[in-house]
């Protein structure tokens, strides 16, 4: 039995706080073809050669469709009480709309049942970007305003099936990541050096039709919740899991928090801003020429449909500003060239955004409930001779942050829990199997688990409800 805290100070989160672990789909299952699913735009984009880092694809993955069982029994391990994962829409609609598959369902009905059995509450994502390729063939995606109707038919379904076991749904995986990503493809300056994200289904729209996508998908989610809610047993939660950017202020005091509250708000104006206020800013709406998005009061209203927690992945701070005596009342400085990063190359680091984030997102929009939905960061992991896997930069990363976020809940910001990205090292998109952000290592050989150090300190922060 290990020691209580040797440290001095208060370092619980609330009574009922969730420690969780994520993953996605397209990352983790494989099985790419099996039972009946449909072809992703992730099955095609990781298919043609030249878009992942050493053409590596999640035809198998980390197999976890078929190793589901052993990947439960190891969340229990680690003390996972709760389970964020996503739905494979191309499981469930091989074609995006019509007949459902009934062997995709059932893959998630045997999962939700193993989580259960072994006590941890299922946190179901029905979007993180595998969307069915015949919705692209069809309409171009997120192009078009069939795919929000379509995918609300697919959210009310899942719902039904699995409303009695399933009580938290978060619609929309990262808005801002794969739209910008996969429609246009984000150019960003990290410490003085350009990269660029890309991702399905690898468009380069202009900056007005890219607005239309980001339109479509904000509807996509208003509709979702109300198929969930019209479809699933009256106590289902929904939100959404946005990748917020997060305006930092750079001295804490109320004019510089001030600054920072309004830059967030704006540079989330076409995602977060709009679910939760139900209106464009409108700086968003004159950008563009103001020639889009095109929208009707119908729409905004369904967009901010009424949740029942926002989900806020945090990573990085997304900007730090100060406050100006110009409109539009704050500047946003540089970031210096020696900014420290995490060893994914847009990781600039600061742990302070776990506060911030949700302290924001609780003064801008009166959030009553906000979920951590992802956090974590990738390493050089590899397992040592005496067998072990030494991640000591994630440690120190999970420590900094999580004793972030216990600041914002001894403040009183209702967060209710915290999803680590990820469960198991997986599949990070373009970059292939190179970024492991696990704290399980997975040896993409072999395909063999083995929990990291991370995950030892994981274990006793949720046996404490502390950080440790
Ligand atoms: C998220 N950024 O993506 C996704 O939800 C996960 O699927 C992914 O594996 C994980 O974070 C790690 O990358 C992000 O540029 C993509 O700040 C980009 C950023 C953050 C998160």
């Amino acid at each position: 039995m290990a020691t209580e805290s040797a440290t001095s100070g208060d370092r619980h989160f609330p009574d009922g706080f969730r420690w969780g672990v994520a993953t996605s789909s397209y990352q983790i299952e494989g099985a790419w073809d099996e039972d009946g699913k449909g072809v992703s735009i992730w099955d095609t984009y990781a298919h043609t050669p030249g878009n992942i880092r050493n053409d590596e694809n999640g035809d198998v993955a980390n197999d976890h469709y078929h190793r589901y069982e052993e990947d439960v029994a190891l969340l229990k391990s680690i003390g996972a009480t709760a389970y964020r994962f996503s739905i494979a829409w191309p499981r469930i609609f091989p074609e995006g709309t019509g007949e459902p598959n009934p062997k995709g369902l059932d893959f998630y009905n045997r999962l939700v049942d193993a989580l259960l059995e072994a006590g941890i509450e299922p946190f179901a994502t029905l979007y993180h970007w595998d969307l069915p390729q015949a919705l692209h063939d069809r309409h171009g995606g997120w192009q078009s305003i069939e795919t929000p109707k379509a995918f609300a038919e697919y959210a009310g379904y899942v719902a039904a099936q699995l409303g009695d076991r399933v009580k938290h749904y978060f619609t929309i995986n990262e808005f801002r990541s794969f739209v910008e990503g996969g429609y246009q493809v984000v150019d960003m300056e990290i410490g003085g050096k350009m990269l660029q994200l890309g991702g399905a289904p690898g468009l380069r729209l202009s900056d007005s039709e890219l607005k239309q996508v980001r339109h479509h998908t904000v509807l996509g989610h208003g509709l979702a919740v109300q198929a969930i809610r019209a479809h699933a047993p009256a106590e289902t939660k929904v939100g959404f899991a946005e990748n917020l950017h997060v305006a930092v202020p750079v001295i804490d005091e109320p004019g510089h928090v001030k600054a920072a509250e309004q830059a967030t708000r704006e540079a989330n104006a076409g995602f977060m801003t709009v679910m939760l206020e139900g209106a464009y800013t409108d700086a968003y709406l004159a950008e563009a020429g103001g020639e889009t998005p095109r929208f009707t009061d119908e729409e905004l209203k369904t967009i901010a449909s009424p949740l029942d927690f926002v989900g806020i992945n945090v990573y990085r701070p997304g900007l730090y500003v100060e406050p100006s005596d110009e409109p539009p009342g704050y500047r946003e400085i540089p970031i210096n060239v020696s900014h420290p990063t995490m060893q994914a190359s847009w990781h600039l680091f600061d742990p302070e955004v776990m506060y911030w984030a949700p302290r924001q997102v609780q003064s801008l929009w009166d959030a009553k409930s906000i979920f951590i939905t992802e956090n974590g960061c990738a390493a050089a992991d590899a397992v040592a001779a005496d067998g072990r896997v030494y991640d000591s930069d994630r440690v120190m990363f999970l420590r900094a942050c999580l004793g972030q976020l216990q600041r914002a809940t001894s403040e009183g910001v209702p967060v209710g829990g915290y999803f680590l990205w990820s469960a198991q090292d997986n599949f990070e998109w373009i970059y292939g199997y190179g970024d492991r952000f696990g704290i399980i290592y997975v040896d993409f050989d072999t395909l063999e688990r083995t929990p990291k150090l991370s995950a030892e300190w994981f274990r006793e922060a949720a046996r404490r409800n502390a950080v440790v």
